[in-house]
């Protein structure tokens, strides 16, 4: 299959890609590397030592005898060019992973929330456009976020995999009718995925566009079996307060000796997937996509779920270092519950990758390694969703 991987220079493309190319795909990555450039405008870097794509490419090719090509465009900024690549190469699918996905990043200024409200529904939207205006029947696989949903859900019913059957009250009765389940965004970041879904819908029912939006939860972990072959291939590990995830930034924390930094009560409970997961739900995405005029696929793309004490808990009993409530940076519900149906990705056959397998060690072991690249005064997080919220002050 020849396969476009927009934002594959990223955490989840990059690994993604390498998947793809090993076992068999054609694949080209499109990425403006804005990801590195917010990297320079944040002063801070992957605690991994991620090298540039040139060096990453031409490791791959020497470890796997395979080419993987490149192409540098900014999705919401170069339509023409855009339009011109998917002419060119004729793609069976494209998979897209480019958008700025921090939470925290979104909610730091308003240039950051105009920022990224143009990136992602600019973006997402050109790419729409473009296999339309192709002709193309490619098959489009997105990256969405279990953030669409919102945190309220009653815990007793599973939050569906992107559609709820609802009653509606008539004269002459109810009656039964599927809709999109309500969006309820916690960031600017997560508002745009909801305005994607959107216009997945518009153009699956308009244009016939065939589209799996993938609701993802967060992703741990860092290596995959493609990503460990050459240290040259060694995937992007965040830490910072705006785009380390939990789960991660814990395992990181504890390697350093630094308290687990956990918001509020640490009662927020949230889905997790393993990196090695997600590339193979996007590979098991590809190969069963919706049918022409078929609604948008949607998938949770989910392996379990914690509360984030728990995981505090867990990890400081594995490391003896502390954990330090320290006051919320965000906007949201100190406490919920959080049962999520995820069982299209299980009949298809991915067998979950859990916390419980070692891997949490094997984490650890690599911040443990690259610790000294660590900038502790960039671990607490600083952005807040509204002004004039407390923050904590630096822990060491
Ligand atoms: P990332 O920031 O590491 O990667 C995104 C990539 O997209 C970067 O390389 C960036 O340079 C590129 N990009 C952004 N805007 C672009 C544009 N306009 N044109 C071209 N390239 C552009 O993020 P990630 O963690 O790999 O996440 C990938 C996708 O998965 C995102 O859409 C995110 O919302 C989703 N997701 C991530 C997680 C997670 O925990 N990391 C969880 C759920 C969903
Ligand atoms: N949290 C802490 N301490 C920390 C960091 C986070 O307590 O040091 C808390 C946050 O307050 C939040 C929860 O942990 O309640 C999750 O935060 P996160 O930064 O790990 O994840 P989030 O902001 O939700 O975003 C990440 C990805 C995003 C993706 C999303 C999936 O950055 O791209 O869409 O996970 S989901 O959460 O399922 O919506």
């Amino acid at each position: 299959m020849k396969v476009l991987v927009l934002g594959g220079d990223g955490f989840c493309g990059w690994p993604t890609s390498l998947h793809l190319s090993d076992i068999g795909h054609d694949v080209t990555i499109v990425d403006n590397l804005s990801r590195r450039a917010i990297d320079l405008e944040l002063e801070v870097e992957s605690l991994t030592p991620i090298r540039p794509m040139g060096e990453r490419l031409r490791a791959w090719h020497e470890v796997s005898g395979k080419d993987v090509n490149f192409v540098r465009l900014d999705l919401a900024e170069e339509y023409d060019r855009l339009a011109a690549l998917i002419r060119d190469v004729q793609p069976d699918a494209i998979v897209h992973f480019g958008e700025q996905r921090a939470a925290p990043y979104s909610m730091r200024d308003e240039a950051a929330k105009r920022y990224t409200v143009d990136n992602n529904v600019r973006g997402t939207h050109n790419v729409l456009v473009a296999i339309s205006e192709s002709g193309l029947d490619t098959a489009l696989v997105h990256l969405g976020t279990m953030g669409v949903y919102g945190y309220g859900w009653s815990g007793s019913a599973p939050i569906p995999e992107g559609y709820l059957t609802v009653k509606v009250p008539t004269p002459d009765g109810d009656i039964e009718r599927e809709i999109l389940h309500p969006a309820n965004a916690g960031s600017v970041y997560h508002l745009t995925k909801t305005l994607d879904q959107l216009m997945f819908g518009f153009y699956a029912a308009n244009d016939q566009i065939r589209i799996t939006d993938l609701h993802q939860g967060i992703v741990w972990g860092t290596q995959t079996p493609q990503t460990v072959r050459d240290e040259r291939l060694i995937n992007r590990f965040d830490y910072d307060g705006d785009y380390g995830t939990v789960l991660n930034r814990f395992l990181m924390q504890a390697a350093i000796g630094h308290p687990l930094t956990v918001h509020g009560t640490g009662g927020q409970t949230r889905a997790f997937i393993h990196i090695r997961d997600t590339v193979r739900c996007i590979q098991i995405a590809l190969e069963n996509p919706p049918a022409k005029g078929e609604k948008p696929k949607i998938f949770n793309q989910v392996t379990e779920t914690h509360r984030v004490r728990d995981l505090a808990q867990m990890i400081s009993g594995m490391t003896g270092v502390e954990v330090a409530n320290l006051p919320n940076p965000r906007r949201e519900a100190a406490e919920n519950e959080l049962n999520v149906a995820r069982e299209q990705f299980l009949a298809l056959g991915l067998d979950p990758t859990t916390l419980s397998e070692g891997l949490l060690e094997e984490i650890r072991d690599i911040a443990q390694r690259y610790a000294g690249r660590a900038d502790t005064t960039k671990i607490v997080a600083r952005s807040t969703w509204r002004r004039g919220m407390e923050t904590a002050p630096d822990l060491r």
